[in-house]
């Protein structure tokens, strides 16, 4: 338990050096959330902390460093990730979480790989933090409280409300989807349908 509150410590202090004050915030509104979710959900809040908190750990890096980092480390990645460098943050991340906080979990470290895009079939953990990092406290946008709402009563109704604004986002703004998103939104629905419930 004390070696955990370390870790916990030291994973905070190299956020406040890594993360501009804005994004900080973002990552402890997404541990609150997180947290919260886990408990609704009988999922291990200790898990939700770890990876709400290392969930951006490598946003701040630069195109140029996230590639760097992927080819010095020789990390596997499907072209179209290289294609858009906004979804390589989390594979990265994941990466680092290993190398420098010794973190061994599978789910935190998917949890944390997966965020941006989900993946069919994700587990509890990376349904929280996935639906955390768009419901936290200091997101502001039309919709915000509904979503809320909706993980809260249901982690999958949730998300398909998630994957459902990020692909309308995507349309709009004439942005390259990942298959990954529209996989994820397929397998919810037809296991939503399977339970009747859509
Ligand atoms: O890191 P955050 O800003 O907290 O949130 P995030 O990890 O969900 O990243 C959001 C960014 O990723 C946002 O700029 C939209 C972008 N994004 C998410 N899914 C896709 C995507 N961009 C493209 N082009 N395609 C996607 O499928
Ligand atoms: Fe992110
Ligand atoms: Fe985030």
């Amino acid at each position: 338990m004390k070696k955990e509150h370390q870790r916990i410590e030291k994973i905070k202090e190299c956020l406040r050096e890594r993360q501009p004050e804005g994004r900080y915030q973002h990552t402890l509104g997404v541990v609150k959330a997180a947290c919260n979710l886990a408990k609704h959900n009988g999922v291990s809040e200790e898990k939700a902390k770890v990876a709400a908190l290392l969930h951006d750990y490598a946003k701040d890096l630069t195109e140029q460093e996230l590639k760097n980092y992927i080819k010095t480390h020789n990390i596997k990645v499907d072209q179209s990730l290289l294609e858009t460098y906004q979804l390589l943050h989390g594979v990265v991340g994941a990466h680092m979480a290993k190398m420098e906080f010794e973190i061994e979990d599978e789910d935190v470290l998917q949890a944390i790989t997966y965020h941006t895009t989900g993946r069919a079939y994700m587990k509890p953990l990376e349904k929280i933090i996935y639906l955390s990092d768009f419901i936290e406290e200091n997101r502001d946008y039309p919709g915000v409280n509904e979503l809320r709402e909706l993980a809260y009563k249901d982690l999958d109704y949730g998300l398909l409300q998630g994957f459902n604004n990020t692909i309308h986002f995507l349309l709009k703004t004439d942005k390259v989807l990942h298959c990954n998103t529209v996989e994820a939104r397929n397998q919810i629905l037809r296991e939503l349908s399977l339970k009747e419930l859509v």
